[in-house]
């Protein structure tokens, strides 16, 4: 039977399928629909542990936890959350996996919603591992299904690599009968191999590169890499890339073509290709991994290689169709252009929402007279840093804004206050403040509890409210200066004094801002009304 899937519920569903006792994620789009899609069917396909992690390394680790006890997981993020992940990632490529460990990274390229469009293939090459590249939803079910066996197979965690425009579109997907896996605990037969001291390390390190020519052939042999000799022409894609390739080309046999789905690059081909043809063009979403292998630094006599790094197809942003025609010295097609004069609409605050209070309540209180440092975070609130409110000027990454504030405090800046979302305060801001609180740094952390993960579509929260005030006091917090308002326009006098009483201590305070999204509020009201008709006749 078919179904109409999203790239990242293909994921999901054939994580399902592979018989997966848990999967492990904290949200970030293009990734989230993954964990949501799992929590959505858990019920009706199986029962799979399937809470959100407070962020992607306890996820990874969560994840490799139940690959010890040799039980199947899954774990998913955004790219960047890889770089938060990174740690365990790398070394679990030494432990290697018992149960079979799939990591799925969703990739932005145009960063359509985050702060860069890293290539998480180079992670995969980083820790020496097979990685995945499927190009539609049917290979993101198939491949993932793969990985899972390929994973047991090598003793390896596997990684899957999708990008955007395949994690949010929709195809129709056959599902293949569920994996019958034992989901019973069963240790790992060697528990030295998972205990990382120096001793174990260099023999598990030594058993990871003597696998890398295992891993080559198993791409070489693998049906998702694919070569055709054809005409003089050659074209070397992956993944989604591949899809702009065939749409271009078509059935021109003056072409050559070499389609890579599986990593570790498949040299074999590569070399039967390059043997072939003289001219020879790369497309990759993302960065110009193959290319830059294949050119190395200094270019293979003879041949012309192009794509990215020779400016034939751009090194940013998404690829296209028109890109891809240009690169090949054809002539573009029409695409239908946006009506002249729509006016432009950047993002802004939800209207009513408790962040717009907060930052007004931030700019009386530092006051037009001083030149504050307002180091902000990530989420709905990095919207404060547009007009009217101006109030946040860094974002960088997920919990940065305290530790920036701390270093900037310890250089003597004065007044510096932060922001920082509940979310992002629990996946990696409370380490940062242990720190503060350490030094009694003169400093102001403001946190944005809206009890939830606004952002990326309501996810719930760890902590908010009177519990939150609990943590703070725990992590080295002075309950003097420790303060909850209520952002909210009726309290804003009494809000603004508290706030400026906050930023002229001189040593560490923090306001905890506590007023719950409107949006995620209207949701759960519209959650109840939908459930409640039904549950009257139950
Ligand atoms: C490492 C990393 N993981 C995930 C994301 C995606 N992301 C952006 S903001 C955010 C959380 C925002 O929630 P919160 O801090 O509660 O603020 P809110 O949006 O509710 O205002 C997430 C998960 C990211 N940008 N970076
Ligand atoms: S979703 Fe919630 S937190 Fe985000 S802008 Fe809207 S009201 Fe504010």
């Amino acid at each position: 039977m078919l179904e109409l899937l999203l790239g990242d519920e293909a994921v999901a569903i054939a994580a399902l399928d592979a018989g997966i006792s848990g999967a492990f994620s904290y949200p970030g789009t293009p990734a989230t629909e993954i964990l949501e899609c799992i929590q959505k069917r858990t019920k009706s396909e199986g029962q799979v542990a399937c809470q959100w992690s407070a962020n992607e390394k306890v996820a990874y680790e969560e994840a490799l936890g139940m690959s010890y006890i040799g039980q199947r997981s899954l774990v998913s993020m955004k790219h960047v959350g890889l770089n938060v992940a990174a740690d365990p990632f790398i070394n679990s490529a030494i432990t290697g996996a018992h149960g079979a460990l799939v990591l799925v990274v969703a990739d932005d390229p145009g960063m359509h919603s985050s702060q860069n469009e890293q290539d998480s293939r180079y992670y995969g090459q980083f820790a020496q591992i097979p990685v995945f590249e499927p190009r539609n939803q049917q290979e993101a079910y198939d491949m993932t299904r793969e990985a899972f066996e390929v994973s047991e197979r090598f003793g390896l965690p596997v990684m899957v690599r999708i990008v955007t425009r395949l994690a949010h579109s929709r195809a129709a997907v056959a599902r293949r009968d569920p994996a019958d896996v034992s989901k019973e605990v069963n240790i790992t037969p060697d528990t030295r191999n998972w205990t990382l001291l120096p001793v174990n390390a260099k023999r598990r390190f030594r058993r990871l590169l003597d696998l890398q020519e295992t891993l080559r052939e198993y791409a070489t042999n693998s049906p998702y890499n694919k070569l055709k000799l054809r005409g003089p022409k050659g074209i070397i894609s992956s993944g989604l890339a591949s899809n702009y390739v065939a749409e271009v080309v078509g059935t021109d046999s003056t072409y050559s073509i070499l389609e890579i789905g599986v990593y570790p690059v498949p040299v074999e081909m590569i070399r039967q290709l390059v043997g072939h043809c003289e001219d020879i063009l790369l497309v990759e979403e993302g960065y110009p991994f193959i290319e830059t292998q294949l050119n190395g630094l200094l270019g293979l006599p003879g041949k012309a290689i192009s794509g990215k790094r020779n400016g034939r197809l751009p090194l940013d942003g998404e690829l296209a169709a028109n890109l891809v025609r240009d690169a090949l010295g054809m002539p573009p097609l029409e695409t239908p252009v946006p009506e002249e004069g729509l006016p432009g609409r950047p993002p802004a605050l939800c209207q009513g929402c408790p962040h717009c209070d907060t930052f007004k309540a931030i700019q009386e209180a530092v006051g037009a007279e001083t030149k504050p440092l307002l180091f902000g975070d990530i989420g709905c609130y990095t919207l404060g840093a547009l007009p009217p409110y101006n109030a946040v000027h860094s974002c960088v990454d997920m919990g940065s804004s305290i530790s920036m504030a701390l270093g900037a405090a310890k250089g003597g800046a004065h007044p510096v206050v932060c922001t920082i979302g509940d979310s992002t305060f629990t996946h990696s801001g409370m380490t940062p403040l242990i720190t503060a609180a350490y030094a009694d740094a003169n400093m102001t952390v403001i946190i944005l509890d809206n009890a939830t993960v606004g952002m990326t579509g309501g996810q719930e929260v760890f902590v908010t409210g009177e519990g939150f005030l609990g943590l703070l006091k725990g992590l080295g917090v002075d309950e003097d200066h420790l303060v909850m308002i209520e952002p909210h326009q009726k309290n804003h006098e009494a809000n603004v004094e508290r706030i400026r009483r906050e930023i002229n201590h001189r040593g560490l305070s923090v306001v905890l801002a506590c007023r719950p999204c409107i949006y995620v509020k209207k949701k759960v009201k519209e959650r109840e009304a939908a459930v409640a008709p039904a549950a009257a006749t139950a």
